[in-house]
Order: C-alpha cells, then sequence, then structure tokens
C-alpha cells in the first residue's frame, strides 16, 4: 500500500465522522469564535526509526507535528516560516475554505510553495465543521514526514452527538522508510514504476513492535487506565 492509498484510507476514516452527521453543519455559529494564533516553524530534526537516523523535515521540531486545537466557529491565523532547503506549503486536509481558497494548500494549485527563508500565514475560519482532521504538507513526497492533528470542538455547551468517551486520542496512521522519502519518489517519477514500499507503517510517527529493531521506547502503546 503507498502512502497515497494510506493516507486516503485515513481520509475516508477520518472524514466519516463529519459526513455521517450533516444536519450538524446547519448547527454553525460563523464569526462567532475566537481567532487562535500558530506558529509552525518548518525545520530539520533527526529521528530514529527501525535503528536508523535519519534527517526529517518537520513543524517545530516535532515528529508529528503539534497539534492544532480549535472550535468551530473559530479563526485559524498560522505563520509558516520555512527554515529548511525544500519548498514548503501545508494543506489543512478536509477543511472547508470558504471564500478563502488560497489557504488551502497545494503548491501550484492556490499558492506559490513557499521558499527557503520564506514565510506565508495561512488565514481561515471553520465554519459547520467538527471532529478530528489532519494537516500535511503539500509539496512533492514532504507529507511523509510534515504533519499533525487538527482537533476541532463543538461550539461551547454544545456536545458530540454520542456519549463522552472514556479517554479520546488523536491517532494518525502513516509510513515510515528509512530512505530519503525525496529520493524514493524521485526514482519512482523517473522509472515510471511505483515507489518503493515503506519499511513499516506508523501510529503517531511510531511503528508498532513487530518489525526488526523496534526499540521499546520507539514503539506505538496506548495505555488503558481502566
Ligand atoms: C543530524 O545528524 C547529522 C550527523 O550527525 C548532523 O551533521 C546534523 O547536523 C544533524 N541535524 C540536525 C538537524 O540536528
Ligand atoms: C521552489 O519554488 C520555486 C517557485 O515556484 C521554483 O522556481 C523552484 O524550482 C522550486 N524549487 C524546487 C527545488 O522545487
Ligand atoms: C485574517 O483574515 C481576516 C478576514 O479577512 C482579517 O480581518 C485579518 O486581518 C487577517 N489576519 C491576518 C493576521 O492576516
Ligand atoms: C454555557 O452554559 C453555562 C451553564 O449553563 C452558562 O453559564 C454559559 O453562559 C454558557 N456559555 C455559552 C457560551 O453559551
Ligand atoms: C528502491 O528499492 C530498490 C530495490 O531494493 C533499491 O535498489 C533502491 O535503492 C531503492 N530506492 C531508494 C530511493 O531507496
Ligand atoms: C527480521 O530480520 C530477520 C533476519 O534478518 C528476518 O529473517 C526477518 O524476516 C525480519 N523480520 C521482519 C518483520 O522484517
Ligand atoms: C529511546 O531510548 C534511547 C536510549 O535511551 C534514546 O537514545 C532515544 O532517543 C529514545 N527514543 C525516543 C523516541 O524517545
Ligand atoms: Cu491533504
Amino acid at each position: 500500500m503507498g502512502l497515497q492509498s494510506t493516507f486516503l484510507a485515513a481520509f475516508l476514516l477520518l472524514t466519516c465522522i463529519a459526513c455521517s452527521y450533516p444536519h450538524l453543519a446547519m448547527a454553525k455559529h460563523a464569526g462567532t469564535g475566537i481567532t487562535r494564533h500558530y506558529t509552525f516553524e518548518i525545520r530539520m530534526r533527526n529521528v530514529t526509526r527501525l535503528c536508523k537516523t535519519k534527517s526529517i523535515i518537520t513543524v517545530n521540531g516535532k515528529f508529528p507535528g503539534p497539534r492544532i486545537i480549535a472550535r468551530e466557529g473559530d479563526r485559524l491565523v498560522i505563520k509558516v516560516v520555512n527554515h529548511v532547503s525544500n519548498n514548503i506549503s501545508i494543506h489543512w486536509h478536509g477543511i472547508r475554505q470558504l471564500r478563502s481558497g488560497w489557504a488551502d494548500g497545494p503548491a501550484y494549485i492556490t499558492q506559490c510553495p513557499i521558499q527557503t527563508g520564506q514565510s506565508y500565514v495561512y488565514n481561515f475560519t471553520i465554519t459547520g465543521q467538527r471532529g478530528t482532521l489532519w494537516y500535511h504538507a503539500h509539496v512533492s513526497w514532504i507529507r511523509a514526514t510534515l504533519y499533525g492533528p487538527i482537533i476541532i470542538l463543538p461550539t461551547r455547551n454544545t456536545s458530540y452527538p454520542f456519549v463522552k468517551p472514556y479517554k479520546e486520542v488523536p491517532i494518525i496512521f502513516g509510513e515510515w522508510w528509512k530512505a530519503d522519502t525525496e529520493a524514493v519518489i524521485n526514482q519512482a517519477l523517473q522509472t515510471g514504476a511505483g515507489p518503493n514500499n515503506s519499511d513499516a507503517y506508523t501510529i503517531n510517527g511510531l511503528p508498532g513492535p513487530l518489525y526488526n529493531c523496534s526499540s521499546p521506547n520507539e514503539t506505538f502503546r496506548l495505555r488503558s487506565t481502566l
């Protein structure tokens, strides 16, 4: 399963939460929210997975990237500063950009990518949506390491249409390549063959315990305290 199909699966999984409750879209309070500011410094960081260390592109040195938390009706103002040598843009995946298409993120579609040393301010409101979405880079395969959750809470005094869960943990599926992911996609584009398979599937950036060389503190665990 390639990167694209995995993200597609995650996309379907996550967006179903939104599409199952179309009536909620009516319960919006556009313009009643607050403005939440974030700064994303795009930086390299060395990360070890499967016994191999490599340099990856991250948001603020975090992998996965930091959580964005907002309420339905809020405005998000996210300044992205590019400190790496690659061009960058970030897609706020699943957010309906209502009259803010230039904040959507796909490079060369709705914006030029952010070049090295440059910054761009994404400015948009969240209207008629709640649940968990995610953001990821939208140039080449940089999204292999640059991604993180967007948590949209209901407006105050509004509940989700289900019983309050015991615990809420954002879960993001991904894939890990020991090789440089830009080299993987460039080779595929040059040869016309499919890109090399990843070396591991990941949950929140960590492989499971069954791969060779999955050290205990570098594998995903979800503990229950019930
Ligand atoms: C990653 O490690 C290499 C080799 O040790 C080092 O040269 C480089 O500066 C490190 N990069 C970062 C971002 O720490
Ligand atoms: C970065 O973006 C600029 C402007 O679109 C483009 O001219 C340049 O070729 C891009 N660089 C890479 C490495 O893709
Ligand atoms: C974000 O967009 C709103 C509406 O267009 C505008 O009033 C506000 O000044 C913008 N904020 C920034 C930081 O660009
Ligand atoms: C939420 O409910 C509490 C208690 O009923 C009330 O005091 C508060 O004003 C409400 N807040 C909003 C934003 O409606
Ligand atoms: C892809 O896999 C082939 C076969 O294992 C290997 O020779 C090649 O170096 C890999 N490409 C990259 C970019 O890692
Ligand atoms: C782990 O390594 C051993 C020895 O190289 C190999 O036989 C086995 O298939 C590997 N297991 C996985 C899950 O990659
Ligand atoms: C796991 O433990 C090793 C040895 O203490 C440490 O070097 C490494 O950074 C840790 N990895 C994580 C992801 O915390
Ligand atoms: Cu996307």
